[in-house]
């Protein structure tokens, strides 16, 4: 076992496919809340570890912990990606939903997404648009499965991300799915700032979220910032209480009631004064 070019390799379980994925997966996630930590860690490494050896000692089983965890990015626990990467073969089409390059660093881009495959704009993501979003999935990594096998993943994943069993995803699901990354305000700290910090960290902040390049923010941009901005202080908002949000940001800061959010309208917020071009 070793690491390849900062990707874990996987340990090569035999047979493991799809749906003992989900078995394995369900089984060790016993607290069902996405990752497997703490304790947990413990039974999954005991587990791997009598697959291959005779005698499992608590000294080997922190051993193979230490050495796994320090090739997964992350605060010592296992996603499902990670779990993926470890444990399918490389040859299996379903670990292509899971590929660590899908990680998505801007909420505005999984904004986007989301209202790409939610065709119907009912909030949800139903199986039949999870199945939408999975075939286009699969044909970006040059894959073109049959619908049955297709048919099969999506029930798949809705089993392994829906969380509250009612046959959809929501916002928060559909983020787990694609590996949407740690929220990206959550690295400055406005308050305590000088304003000379303040003015740089505002040209970060408005340059990552204005996707487009527009010097304003619209559309998925207003959403997107939004979404962190609130689950700052609100983890795991729904899609309801988003269009809410992003409805009363709009209404506080398009001072020139153009729909769109102006740079300087946002520095008005934030407290950082800029001049109004
Ligand atoms: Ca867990
Ligand atoms: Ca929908
Ligand atoms: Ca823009
Ligand atoms: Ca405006």
């Amino acid at each position: 076992m070793c690491s390849q070019g900062g990707k874990v390799t996987p340990v090569g379980l035999h047979g493991v496919n799809s749906q003992s994925f989900l078995e394995i997966w369900r089984h060790f996630d016993v607290d069902d809340n996405g990752y497997i930590e703490g304790k947990e860690l413990d039974h999954f490494f005991t587990h791997l570890l009598t697959q291959t050896e005779n005698a499992v000692s608590a000294a080997k089983v922190t051993d193979l912990k230490q050495k796994l965890l320090s090739e997964v990015p992350g605060e010592g626990r296992l996603k499902i990606h990670d779990m993926a990467a470890l444990l399918l073969p490389e040859d299996e089409t379903f670990l292509l939903l899971f590929k660590r390059d899908a990680t998505l660093d801007n909420t505005v881009d999984f904004i986007q997404i989301w209202h790409k495959y939610d065709k119907d704009s009912s909030g949800c993501i139903s199986s039949t648009e999870l199945k939408d979003f999975l075939r286009d999935l699969l044909m970006k990594h040059g894959k073109v499965v049959p619908e049955g096998q297709l048919s099969g993943y999506t029930s798949t994943m809705m089993q392994l991300f829906d969380k509250n069993n009612d046959g959809r995803l929501d916002l928060n699901d559909m983020a787990r799915i694609l590996n949407v990354k740690e929220n990206f305000l959550l690295q400055f700290q406005l308050e305590d700032a000088s304003q000379e910090e303040r003015c740089r960290d505002f040209e970060k902040i408005f340059s990552h979220y204005d996707v487009s390049n527009t010097g304003t923010l619209e559309g998925a941009e207003v959403e997107g910032f939004a979404k962190d901005m609130m689950e700052l202080v609100r983890p795991s908002l729904s899609t309801r209480e988003l269009t809410q949000l992003t409805q009363s940001l709009l209404k506080r800061c398009d001072s020139n009631q153009d729909g769109k959010i102006q740079k300087w309208e946002l520095g008005l917020i934030l407290g950082v004064r800029l001049r109004k071009p």
